[in-house]
Order: C-alpha cells, then sequence, then structure tokens
C-alpha cells in the first residue's frame, strides 16, 4: 500500500472493503477497516451505531476527538461497559488515545459510532459519510456501509487501498 503524506487532507475511498489512509507533518497515520452499520427499524426515534477498526501505523499516537455525520448532528463515541452486570453505555470522554502500532475495533458490545435522533433509518445496502476528528484539527472521512458486519479477513492490516471504489 503506498502511504502519501499530505496535510489537512481526507480520502474518500468507500465502499466495502476499503481502507483509508493519512497523514500529516509529522507522519501519524491511521487505517480505517471495516465500516459498517447495522440496518435500524422504521420507528422512530431511529438510534443506530456505526462501528469501524481503526490502525494507527505511526510512531506517534493519535486522539480520535469526535465524530460528525450528515445522519444526525447528535453523533459522538460511545463505550458499552459492564457494571454491575449490566450493559450500560456511555459517551467516551476526553478522547480515544490510539497508540503506534495499535488496532482499536469498534464492535457491537464495545466502541460505537452512537447515531441518536436520525432523520431517516438506515436501510441495508446504502452508505453515508461520518467524519472523524482527530486531535489536532485533522479530520479523516470514511463511508459506512449499512447491512451485515463485515468479515474480518485481514484486509484490515494493507496491501488494498482502492481497488473497490465505485
Ligand atoms: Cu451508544
Amino acid at each position: 500500500m503506498t502511504i502519501k503524506k499530505f496535510a489537512w487532507a481526507a480520502l474518500v475511498v468507500g465502499v466495502l472493503g476499503s481502507n483509508v489512509a493519512f497523514a500529516h507533518d509529522h507522519g501519524a497515520v491511521v487505517e480505517v477497516s471495516h465500516p459498517w452499520a447495522r440496518a435500524t427499524p422504521p420507528v422512530k426515534p431511529v438510534h443506530g451505531a456505526a462501528y469501524l477498526t481503526l490502525t494507527n501505523t505511526s510512531d506517534e499516537a493519535v486522539v480520535l476527538e469526535g465524530v460528525t455525520t450528515p445522519v444526525t448532528d447528535k453523533a459522538s463515541i460511545h463505550e458499552t461497559q459492564k457494571v454491575d452486570g449490566n450493559m450500560r453505555m456511555e459517551k467516551l470522554k476526553g478522547g480515544l488515545e490510539i497508540e503506534p502500532g495499535q488496532t482499536v475495533k469498534f464492535a457491537p458490545g464495545g466502541y460505537h459510532v452512537m447515531l441518536m435522533d436520525m432523520d431517516e433509518p438506515l436501510v441495508a445496502g446504502s452508505h453515508f459519510p461520518i467524519t472523524l476528528e482527530f486531535q489536532g484539527g485533522l479530520t479523516e472521512q470514511v463511508e459506512i456501509q449499512v447491512g451485515d458486519e463485515p468479515e474480518m479477513d485481514g484486509h484490515s492490516m494493507g496491501g488494498h487501498s482502492k481497488e473497490h471504489a465505485h
């Protein structure tokens, strides 16, 4: 995979199995893979969750501070935890730090991008963008695929970048 260094930029490659990479002046690189969300029932209020896998391939820590998306103005990073035997989710405070070389997988029962009060349900087969906001002002946009959880087939470790763009 080719990693080009560029500042203040975001690549959108969309669709299944795609990877997105960015770099800033200092060489920090985060790869995003398997961005997906479950379809939601067509019942208001519409709440949903999106998942993805983030890998910090640089030698510096990065901090994911927030998310924005056109599907709702109430998007945030949540963490589900077991508290006294019950699953509870809470907004992540202080951002999500990803150490150099670390992979953080968002998945049901753990980290997720919480999508509250969406205007429309998420329909299987559709997709929508989410912008990841990192500390230092960097942003990165990814296309979230609505449907089943993608198979973890090893593509997340790179070597597989833009050939699926449509
Ligand atoms: Cu949540």
